[in-house]
């Protein structure tokens, strides 16, 4: 593990076993930096998760060690826009911490668009 992963969780999580190869998924674009695949619980008619193969635990502490991975994985989730044909507008959520219900500590960006989307929030 290198100094710039994450260090707190012992067990690898979920996605680094996607990214791998390890578990499937339904991959939906990839590039050397970044994994784009289906979420498995979609919350809108499009619904993919964008991460960087590099693990980091959220989007603040990619921002702050890795401005360009980031950048990264902003492109890609843009480039899944278009791939998914979200040409009438799409959401991109970074949910970090307790309070926005982060449940898998390895940054990734949902993509979600495809439909009307409600307002967000409570
Ligand atoms: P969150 O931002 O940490 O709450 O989002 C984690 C997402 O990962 C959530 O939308 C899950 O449905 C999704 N996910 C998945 O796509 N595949 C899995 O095997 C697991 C979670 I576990």
């Amino acid at each position: 593990m290198s100094e710039h992963e994450a260090t707190d969780d012992s067990a690898r999580t979920l996605f680094e076993r996607i990214i791998a190869r390890e578990i499937p998924a339904d991959i939906v674009h990839e590039t050397d930096t970044t994994l784009a695949f289906r979420d498995i619980n979609p919350q809108a008619a499009t619904h993919v998760l964008v991460v960087p193969k590099t693990r980091y635990r959220t989007v603040a502490e990619l921002a702050a060690a890795d401005p360009a991975l980031l950048a990264d994985v902003v492109a890609t989730a843009a480039k899944v826009a278009e791939l998914e044909g979200l040409d009438n507008g799409y959401r991109l959520v970074f949910n970090t911490g307790a309070d926005a219900g982060q449940t898998v500590f390895h940054v990734h960006a949902h993509v979600l668009g495809g439909e009307q989307l409600g307002h967000f929030g409570r």
